[in-house]
């Protein structure tokens, strides 16, 4: 079953196999030791967000992407695998019925949720290109908030995301204000190789060089 919550955004639950999830669960333990450590990600004016990110590809800092981690440890982040992104090219194919085979992410940002994480109203607009983001969900299921591309507020669609969700983000969606209000800790399947909480993985094109 599909789901276009708005156009451009569309919802395919439990779209990942469980093997599928037991290796991004793996692959993401790896990444989360290094060489940029997983991390409470600070904000320019001192705020300490409280999910904890680890990327692929380019490093995130509020707001732009960069090859080293300067506010980390300043080393390179692990390269962006070639199965991920053939990982990302068949999740925009199944979500939108075209071949996927231009779609050509070079970044992933992984996000993992305790049981009081949450993240804030935000738009996604670091990248600079117009590309689809590649959502997918592993672990404790959430509460997903996908807003309106002018404010902040209302209006909005509150969705659960669970293990296995995939959500693709593009078109007149790309720039939409999204969060995630509340995870439902104990909610995961351990098969997945994750015992507790929530892991968010997105892959993104930068637009960078
Ligand atoms: C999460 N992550 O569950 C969410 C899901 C993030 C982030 O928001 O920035 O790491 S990804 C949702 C998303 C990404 C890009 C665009 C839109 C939603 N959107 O237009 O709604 O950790
Ligand atoms: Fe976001």
């Amino acid at each position: 079953p599909m789901r276009e919550i708005a156009p451009g955004a569309v919802h395919l639950p439990g779209w990942l196999a469980l093997e599928e999830q037991q290796r991004l669960v793996r692959a993401c333990r790896a990444w989360a030791r290094g060489p940029v450590p997983m991390r409470h990600t600070v904000l320019p004016g001192g705020g300490v967000m409280s999910v904890q990110t680890v990327c692929v590809g380019w490093h995130w800092q509020p707001y732009r992407y960069t090859r080293l981690a300067h506010d980390v440890n300043g080393r390179k982040v692990a390269d962006f695998p070639d199965w991920l992104g053939e990982l990302g090219r068949r999740a925009v194919a199944d979500a939108y019925g075209r071949p996927g085979d231009d779609y050509a992410p070079d970044t992933a940002l992984i996000n993992f949720y305790d049981g009081q994480a949450k993240m804030g109203m935000h738009q996604d607009k670091d990248e600079k290109s117009d590309e689809p983001v590649v959502s997918l969900s592993i672990g404790d299921t959430c509460l997903f908030r996908f807003g309106n591309t002018e404010t902040r507020g209302k209006p909005y669609t509150d969705v659960e995301l669970a293990s296995g969700d995939l959500f693709v983000f593009g078109g007149p969606s790309r720039l939409a204000y999204h969060g995630v209000p509340k995870v439902y800790p104990g909610t995961g399947d351990p098969a997945t190789g994750l015992a507790s909480g929530r892991l968010n993985i997105t892959m993104r094109v930068t637009g960078l060089r």
